[in-house]
């Protein structure tokens, strides 16, 4: 019997080493993961770093994946895209990075353990990932939070600037 498909979003952040590129990359890299298929790609969005402020701007996205991965799976399967583009952990808390990859929902999952927290803690404070996650799912309901167009009213979306058309054009 085959795995079911589930859909989970994924958001995409960088800010170092051409983010832009690294980002577009990643879209990329999610689309080859086996058993996934990229259902959605966000525009990308360059905004303000959230926590420590001498670091460069971010730019920013959200993916929509089908996926045959558990939750946990997908999240090693991040994590390894993570390494994989030189993100080199050195245990600065929200310092700059190459990239990073949040699994921001799974499913209807509700997941609290050590190493995995779905849907991701920090969305409904977050301009830079409700933005994207609305302009491709504006509808979603997240499990315990609500609506994604609802979040978004709630936050400063001002400071979340587009960078592209979304064609996939560079
Ligand atoms: N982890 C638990 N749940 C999840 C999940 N749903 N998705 C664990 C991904 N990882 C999850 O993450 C630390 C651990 O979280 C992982 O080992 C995993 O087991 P990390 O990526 O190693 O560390 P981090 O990213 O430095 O820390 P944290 O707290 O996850 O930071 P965030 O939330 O990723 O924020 N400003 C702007 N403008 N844009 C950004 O994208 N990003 C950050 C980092 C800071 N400031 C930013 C941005
Ligand atoms: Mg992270």
């Amino acid at each position: 019997m085959s795995a079911p498909t589930r859909r989970a979003f994924v958001g995409l952040g960088s800010n170092l080493d051409d983010p832009a590129g690294q980002v577009r990359r990643a879209f990329a890299a999610l689309a080859a993961l086996p058993g996934t298929s990229l259902a959605a790609r966000s525009r990308l969005y360059r905004n303000p770093p959230m926590g420590p402020q001498d670091q460069p701007d971010y730019v920013n996205a959200v993916a929509a994946l089908d996926t045959t991965f558990t939750a946990e799976a997908l999240l090693d399967a991040l994590q390894g895209v993570e390494r994989a583009h030189g993100r080199v952990r050195d245990g600065t808390r929200w310092g700059p990075r190459t990239l990073d990859l949040d699994l921001l929902v799974y499913a209807d999952a509700v997941i609290a353990t050590a190493g995995l927290h779905v849907p991701h803690p920090g969305i409904a404070e977050r301009a830079f990932v409700l933005v994207p996650l609305a302009e491709i799912a504006p509808r979603l309901d997240i499990p315990g939070l609500g609506a994604v167009a609802d979040l978004l009213e709630a936050v400063d979306r001002t400071s979340v600037v587009p960078l592209d058309a979304g064609d996939g054009t560079p």
